[in-house]
């Protein structure tokens, strides 16, 4: 008897997912140099390559095309694996593109969050305000490219709640992300939308500690841990391309776990 092709589940392709992602950008660039011909590479882009330079436009062009198909492969009603709180990881891994001792101090009193572009609200937000939105959780795997993953707990506000409550239009196309350290995401208006995505106050029941992201951290279990900002003190919405801190740097924009 033949037996059944194994079908990967959510999470085991998640994790195979990153792995192949958690080559460092040049190993990827090589490989992807030495996969595609130069000739196939300037198809795919329509370019003609030139230069080292034209090259790496051309990869550029090829990842935003992966991010299109990414995104048409998107199920928004596809949900990311949920797990018993025993099975949180302790303690929970930090990362940031600085060290623990780099943290950025974020002052709880004097704390707006700046809400912008395709909006009808534009005031800015109180912790307390932001603490006054009905609350949820959820335990949930993080995924690093950097080749570790972790699973935690979250609570904060569902964030198409929040969306809708900033009036925001909810067919725009992206959504962007300010951080109180230099980093800045953006993400798709279908990803921002679906029933997982959190903006997070509490980890593990309590206030988000300063290295998790006080005082918020967008979560999205659907999206690679880079795609979750810490520390975030503007979102706005807009239909023009925000690009991102690693994404800038060669980090697939779509970033799907
Ligand atoms: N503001 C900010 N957000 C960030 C980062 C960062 O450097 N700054 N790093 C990202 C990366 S690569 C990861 S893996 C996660 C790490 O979150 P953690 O420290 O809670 O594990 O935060 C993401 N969000
Ligand atoms: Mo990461």
């Amino acid at each position: 008897m033949r037996k059944p092709k194994k079908r990967l589940d959510l999470d085991e392709t998640a994790i195979v997912g990153a792995a192949l992602k958690s080559l460092p950008a040049p190993a990827r660039r090589l490989f992807l140099r030495q996969t595609l011909t130069l000739g196939g590479l300037s198809l795919l882009s329509g370019c003609t390559l030139i230069d080292e330079d034209a090259a790496e436009r051309a990869l550029m062009k090829v990842s935003r095309f992966n991010d299109r198909v990414q995104a048409w492969l998107f199920d928004p009603n596809r949900l990311a694996p949920t797990y018993p709180e025993s099975m949180l990881t302790r303690p929970f891994p930090f990362n940031a593109y600085y060290d623990r001792d780099e943290v950025p101090e974020v002052d709880a009193d004097s704390y707006r969050l700046e809400v912008g572009g395709l909006v009808a609200d534009k005031h800015a937000w109180t912790l307390a305000e932001l603490y006054r939105l009905p609350q949820t959780d959820q335990v949930t795997r993080h995924i690093c490219v950097e080749g570790w993953s972790a699973i935690g707990k979250w609570g904060g506000v569902t964030f198409a709640t929040f969306l809708k409550r900033v009036g925001a239009d909810l067919t725009a196309k992206y959504v962007g992300f300010k951080c109180a350290d230099d980093y800045f995401t953006s993400i798709d208006m279908a990803t921002a939308l679906h029933a997982q995505t959190l903006l997070t106050f509490t980890y593990d029941g309590r206030t988000l500690p300063p290295e998790y992201g006080f005082p918020m951290k967008l979560r999205m279990p659907t999206k690679l841990g880079y795609k979750n900002p810490k520390h975030i003190t503007a979102i706005f919405v807009t239909n023009v391309y925000p690009g991102g801190y690693w994404e800038d740097q060669g980090y697939n924009w779509f970033g799907g776990s």
